[in-house]
């Protein structure tokens, strides 16, 4: 089987980040890929809650992955908010709703839709 290509949010997680390396992950796997969801940071309380409520297991934390690494990213595309050698990852996937300031030097697949939560908000 081909090497697990990992999916992971942002550094200091949220629930967003969090939830949607899990649907990634899901998806990517009925795809045929053979993924896997991970989190570049601490699970803050917010997300342990909805994890627990919704009898999810926590995704496995990593501190570093390898150079050459095929990786596919969710909710951010900022390589200051991601793993700090993500210059010398493979991204295959970018899939978020912020504020686009990504470049690669290559072909991929890179899908972003303006969604959030509008909370406190009078809109
Ligand atoms: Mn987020």
């Amino acid at each position: 089987m081909e090497e697990k290509v990992l999916i992971f949010g942002h550094k200091n997680p949220d629930t967003d980040s969090i939830c949607s390396s899990i649907i990634m992950q899901d998806l990517e796997n009925k795809l045929g890929r053979n993924a896997k969801a991970v989190r570049i940071g601490k699970i803050n309380k917010e997300t342990k809650y909805v994890l627990d409520y919704l009898k999810l297991e926590e995704i496995p934390y990593v501190e570093k992955i390898e150079d050459g690494k095929e990786v596919i990213l969710v909710d951010h595309n900022e390589s200051t908010q991601s793993i700090e050698n993500i210059e010398n990852l493979k991204i295959l996937k970018v899939i978020d709703h912020h504020t686009m300031n990504f470049k690669a030097p290559y072909q991929l697949y890179y899908r972003t839709e303006p969604v959030r939560m509008y909370c406190n908000s009078t809109i």
